[in-house]
């Protein structure tokens, strides 16, 4: 099995209420299933918990190859189908205008941790100082060491969607991405690229690293839109 099928195999079987160590990582405990926050609804009239998902307490850190998490070294470029493109170092997406947001996640390979806190900007105001072109249809996120995502224009400039640099008032911790990370929290946590280095807007769809590699390119929890 690989690591990711290792994984998958560990939350189905594992019980629900006990602590469990991951693959000699951390120690995570699952949440009970009877915590009513899974069933309260969304705005938007769905469940908090999607289908096929269960909760744990706890981010659990997924892995990818790892960026400098040093902020002196960070920049952000916006670019692309634009018609204003910038590049920010931290300070300067510090000085932009700052967004806290409470929202849940969905890792596609079974875990949703709800109330994830971050702190940070939120891609519309970046997208909006970039004067992103009507002909711009995806919004390419692009990370440390090629990896990438993609997302459809509207949900990218929703407004629950951010590139952070704050996870519960703390500096985002080493496996999470750090300095900045993107927070996409209403398709599946692979579409949340760590160690964010670009936003590319385009007018052509260009499906990233786990899209290519089998996983469902557009990635809606609420459809179980795993595989490809
Ligand atoms: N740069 C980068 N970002 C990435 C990944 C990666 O491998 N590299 N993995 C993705 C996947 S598959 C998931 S589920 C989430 C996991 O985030 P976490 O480790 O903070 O839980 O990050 C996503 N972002
Ligand atoms: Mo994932």
């Amino acid at each position: 099995m690989d690591k990711r099928m290792e994984r998958r195999f560990f939350l189905r079987t594992a019980a629900v209420g006990t602590v469990v160590s991951v693959l000699g990582g951390g120690v995570y405990a699952l949440a009970s299933p009877d915590d009513p926050r899974g069933r309260q609804l969304r705005p938007d009239g769905r469940t908090r918990l999607p289908p096929g998902q269960r909760l744990l307490d706890a981010l659990k850190p997924m892995g990818g190859e790892p960026g400098d998490p040093s902020p002196s070294a960070f920049r952000l470029k916006v670019y692309g189908e634009v018609d204003a493109p910038f590049e920010v170092d931290f300070a300067g997406l510090l000085a932009m205008p700052q967004v806290e947001q409470s929202c849940d996640v969905h890792c596609v390979t079974g875990w949703t941790m709800l109330d994830s806190r971050w702190t940070g900007v939120r891609v519309a105001d970046l997208a909006e100082r970039a004067r992103v072109r009507g002909s711009a249809r995806y919004a390419i996120f692009e990370a440390a060491e090629g990896y990438t995502a993609n997302v459809p224009r509207a949900e990218a400039l929703a407004p629950n969607v951010m590139v952070a640099h704050r996870f519960f008032g703390q500096p985002i911790p080493r496996p999470h991405g750090p300095p900045v990370r993107a927070i996409v929290p209403d398709l599946y946590f692979w579409k949340s690229a760590k160690w964010l280095r670009a936003i590319r807007f385009a007018r052509v769809d260009e499906p990233g690293y786990w899209e290519t590699r089998g996983y469902h390119n557009h990635a809606d929890p609420w459809k179980e839109e795993r595989n490809g």
